[in-house]
């Protein structure tokens, strides 16, 4: 069995964040990705009963934001001190709070409810969430936190697509280009583009 073995649906979503840091940190890992059909013969085997899951060195480990904290601490990607890493806590809890209203929407099963939530949403929770991302990342010089690459970067970017595709924005790279700017940065990396070319194209 390989040293790293990395289990999540075949899509972006929740996972990407944490194929990016394993990537990023070097670390060769079995990218299982395991389609809806497979998923109920494997999920009683998880710890929580949902995916992500890291097989690493022998260990199980899972929660995307716990996992993500914890690879960034092993890379080296953590805040200067406490204070910066609140401060990536904190946004990472945000961009999580995004993900679930954007979330209550898009898995909307009744139709005309789905167009009635989004277009309340579009109207002014997203334009208000949205900017005060761009702010956060306009007074952070194109980075979450303290000016400099930190996990939380990679939390962003691996969401990045996901977001877009619930919030149901195409245009969210013209109309924020800062977001774009800093997925472009992370997705940039050596380690990390390498990852991105292999891997299977997904839109989210
Ligand atoms: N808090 C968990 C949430 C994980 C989660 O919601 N996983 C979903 C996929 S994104 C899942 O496993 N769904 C299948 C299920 O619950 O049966 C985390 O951040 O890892």
């Amino acid at each position: 069995m390989p040293a790293a073995v990395y289990h999540y649906f075949p899509v972006k979503a929740l996972g990407e964040p944490i194929r990016l840091l394993l990537s990023y940190g070097g670390q060769e890992f079995q990218d299982d990705r395991i389609p809806n059909d497979k998923w109920p013969e494997y999920k009683p085997k998880t710890p929580f009963g949902q995916m992500p899951v890291l097989e690493l060195n022998g260990k199980v480990y899972t929660q995307s934001v716990a996992i993500a904290r914890y690879l960034g601490r092993k890379y080296g990607l953590t805040g200067a001190d406490i204070e910066e890493d609140f401060l990536i806590d904190q946004y990472v809890d945000f961009l999580n709070d995004i993900r679930s209203k954007s979330a209550a929407v898009h898995y909307e099963t009744d139709a005309a409810l789905k167009a009635k939530k989004h277009e309340e949403n579009a109207k002014t929770l997203y334009p208000f969430l949205l900017q005060k991302l761009d702010e956060i990342i306009k007074q952070n010089n194109g980075y979450l936190v303290g000016g400099k690459l930190t996990w939380g970067d990679f939390v962003f970017t691996g969401l990045y697509d996901y977001l877009k595709v619930m919030m149901q924005a195409p245009d969210l790279d013209t109309k924020y280009p800062r977001f774009k700017k800093l997925y472009d940065t992370v997705q940039s990396l050596p380690k990390v583009k390498e990852y991105v070319a292999a891997a299977p194209p997904t839109e989210c």
